[in-house]
């Protein structure tokens, strides 16, 4: 028996972009949404596990049909969203554990995952997934810090960890980092020493062959790690750590494109979300920024 009958999925009321069963069942979708409202280590800011349900929300006003790419992708491929995580009082290593067991059951059912944060410290359970699916996968992460810290505040699953954890798995050398603009001199030294591509934001700033230095790093398997302060705070002030001098919409959705037709995106997150209330320009972007990454992802024919 199929076991995606396990795997029960929203109704239009409460999934991405608030579709309808025919293209929003799991048995006939090939994207599943899954939201991890996971919020244990905050730094500064809080609300990441506001995330997911305002994104969600938020993307009930994102138009289906992508204008670039000349596609309605939610009804050509279809979008299941799955009911939050609930994470009880799982924490760290358990909580991970959790997600990491949820993405492979979905993997397994030959679907793309798209996970929606919740903090930065989920995303090694999707990549261990997805790595473990695609060896030679790589990784882009789009973020102001680099999360190359071994421990913070005492603990390894803190956000600002979560590459570290990552680098524990898998080779440093396939993972590319951009936007970067926050860091301390160990994780400075920890880039140069494993060798980690990693486009700070001072370089890419006015300089047009950035995302040539970026592309040749990738494998063919891409999984885009997106935290949301990556981008610049002006258009992405809902997160938890603000920092001035990040990327812009424009300039991030040309990297994205590329890697969507020069390589394969297999999964991505998009974490870090802390709505502010009444304060809902930045849901909308956060909602749309997942649409397009899955409309990149499936910008070309996938094996
Ligand atoms: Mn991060």
């Amino acid at each position: 028996m199929p076991s995606a009958n396990r795997f029960k999925s929203l109704g239009a009321n409460g999934n991405f972009l608030g579709i309808e069963k025919e293209i929003s069942a799991f048995q006939t979708s090939r994207i599943v949404v899954i939201p991890a409202p996971y919020e244990h280590t905050v730094s500064y800011g809080g609300g990441t596990r506001l995330g997911p349900q305002a994104i969600l929300k938020a993307s009930r006003y994102v138009e289906h049909y992508d204008e670039e790419l000349g596609t309605e992708l939610c009804e050509t491929v279809g979008v299941a969203t799955l009911p939050p995580i609930a994470f009880g009082k799982s924490a760290n290593e358990r909580a991970v554990q959790k997600i990491y067991r949820l993405v492979k059951d979905i993997l397994a059912e030959d679907k793309f995952v798209a996970v929606i944060g919740g903090e930065h410290t989920i995303s090694q359970a999707p990549i261990k997934a997805h790595l473990e699916k695609y060896p030679d996968l790589s990784v882009i992460q789009f973020d102001a810090h680099a999360d190359l810290r071994e421990t913070y505040e005492g603990t390894k699953f803190s956000h600002a960890c979560v590459m570290a954890r990552v680098c524990e798995f898998m080779d440093a050398k396939r993972i590319v980092q951009v936007g970067i603009r926050a860091l301390c001199v160990e994780e400075a030294d920890f880039i140069l020493q494993k060798g980690i591509n990693t486009q700070y934001a001072h370089e890419i700033r006015g300089r047009s062959n950035w995302i040539s230095r970026i592309l040749p790093s990738l494998s063919q398997h891409v999984y885009v790690t997106f935290d949301v302060d990556g981008l610049d705070p002006s258009i992405m002030p809902s997160t938890g750590t603000p920092e001035p001098n990040g990327l812009y919409w424009s300039e991030t959705m040309n990297l994205l494109r590329l890697i969507g037709k020069q390589k394969q995106i297999v999964g991505f997150d998009v974490v870090e979300f802390a709505p502010i209330r009444g304060y809902h320009h930045p849901d909308y972007t956060a909602a749309k920024l997942t649409y397009k990454l899955m409309n990149y992802a499936f910008s070309k024919n996938r094996p």
